[in-house]
């Protein structure tokens, strides 16, 4: 297996905590730089022609896209432990949580949108700052209120791990860059909490890989 990553990527986060969590080490790690553009180079555009962050090769072939795609493809491969609940209702619920994050708020603020709104529309760094803000709060504010179901235990989703609680982790990191106080989320902070404790979610961290500042 081989993983185009970067530290400060937050949906390469999200697969390097599942890949943790199965116990699978890729063979190669290739280190794209997003603070430098790599992925919009035409070797990276070659593999994933979104030029986003993940993806993941797995033998031969073209390369897998899109976290959450990865993710279950990874959960079927090696099923071991189950990131989805057994039952439709619950497979649905977390993926609910999870594509909250995936795809209803991290999109809005990755390299790609900040410059756009930097080079095109011409807003400052404050207001860009402002509009990232906007967006994780948003989903910050959703998750909790969902989060206050009694379906929600020790984990997003009961006592198991899930992939809604690989996002919301990859979320919390994503506060963090942009400064945002999530003191309004105790059920999120808590399970985020729980998480940082499992060695599989600490050793995905940003600040743990190959590049990374040693603090933000
Ligand atoms: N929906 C995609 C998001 C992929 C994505 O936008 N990744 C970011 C890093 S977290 C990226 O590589 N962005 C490059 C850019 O925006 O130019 C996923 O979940 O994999």
């Amino acid at each position: 297996m081989k993983l185009f990553s970067f530290w400060r990527s937050l949906a390469t986060y999200r697969v390097r905590i599942a890949l943790n969590l199965k116990g699978i080490q890729p063979e190669e790690v290739i280190d794209v730089n997003l603070m430098k553009g790599e992925q919009r180079a035409e070797k990276f555009h070659a593999v994933n022609p979104m030029m986003a962050l993940p993806a993941l090769v797995d033998g031969g072939g073209p390369a897998l896209v899109e976290s959450l795609a990865i993710i279950e493809y990874l959960d079927e491969i090696h099923p071991h432990p189950p990131l989805l609940p057994s039952d439709p209702r619950g497979r649905a619920r977390v993926r609910g949580l999870a594509q909250i994050i995936a795809c209803d708020s991290h999109p809005l603020v990755v390299p790609r949108v900040r410059e756009y709104l930097e080079h095109e529309l011409k807003l400052d760094e404050p207001t860009r700052m402002t509009w990232c803000r906007h967006w994780i709060t948003q989903a910050l504010a959703a998750l909790e209120t969902h989060l206050k179901s009694r379906e929600t235990g020790k984990f997003c989703h009961g006592d198991a791990v899930s992939v809604a609680d690989i996002c919301l982790v990859g979320q919390a990191a994503g506060a963090k860059f942009f400064q945002v106080d999530t003191s309004p989320y105790p059920t999120a902070n808590r399970i985020v909490e729980t998480c940082q404790a499992i060695d599989a979610f600490a050793r995905a961290h940003p600040l743990r890989q190959p590049g990374a500042p040693a603090s933000l």
